[in-house]
C-alpha cells in the first residue's frame, strides 16, 4: 500500500488537477462572454480533461489503499485582461503541473514504489502534450498578430487546434 508521503503527494496532485479544471472552466467562461467561441470550446474541453486527470488519480489512491481527498477549491480568478493573457497563464500553469508530476515520479522511484512510478508515466506523456499544445496556442498570437481581424483569426485557429487534439 501507499507510503504516507506518497499518498500526500498524490492528494496534492489531485488538488492541482481539480484546480486546473476550475481554472480552465473559469477561463472558458470569460472567453465565452467575450465572444471568443473557439477559445471557449478549447477551454471547456480542457476543463473536462483536467477533471478526468483528477479522477484517474483519485481512483488510484483509493485502489492503492490510500484515501483520496476531495480538494477545497477556492481563489479561482474570473477575469482576464486579454485572450493572450489567458494563454500565457495556461502555459505557465502547465509548466508548474509538469514540475509537480516530475517530483512525484522522482519520489516514487526513490522509495521504490514502482506501481506509482509506472502509474505516473501516463501523466508524464500527457504533460508533454499539454505543454506542446499550450506553446502552439501561444505562438498563434505572434504568428498572426492581434491587430485588425487578428484576434478573430487566432480564435479560428484555436478551434482547429482543439479539433486536432
Ligand atoms: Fe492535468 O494536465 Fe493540465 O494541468
Amino acid at each position: 500500500s501507499l507510503l504516507t508521503d506518497t499518498e500526500q503527494l498524490l492528494n496534492k496532485q489531485i488538488e492541482m488537477e481539480g484546480k486546473s479544471s476550475a481554472y480552465y472552466l473559469s477561463m472558458a467562461s470569460w472567453c465565452h462572454k467575450m465572444g471568443y467561441e473557439n477559445a471557449a470550446n478549447y477551454l471547456y474541453t480542457h476543463a473536462d480533461e483536467e477533471r478526468m486527470h483528477m479522477m484517474k488519480l483519485f481512483h488510484y489512491v483509493n485502489e492503492a489503499g490510500g484515501h483520496a481527498i476531495q480538494p477545497e477549491i477556492t481563489g479561482i480568478r474570473h477575469n482576464f485582461n486579454s485572450l493572450r493573457e489567458v494563454f500565457e497563464l495556461i502555459l505557465e500553469h502547465e509548466i508548474q503541473v509538469t514540475k509537480s508530476i516530475n517530483h512525484i515520479v522522482d519520489h516514487a522511484f526513490s522509495v521504490k514504489d514502482f506501481a506509482t512510478f509506472s502509474f505516473m508515466q501516463w501523466y508524464v506523456t500527457e504533460q508533454r502534450e499539454e505543454e506542446t499544445m499550450s506553446r502552439r496556442a501561444l505562438e498563434l498570437f505572434d504568428i498572426i498578430g492581434e491587430e485588425g481581424i487578428g484576434l478573430w483569426t487566432i480564435d479560428q485557429e484555436l478551434g482547429k487546434l482543439n479539433a486536432a487534439a
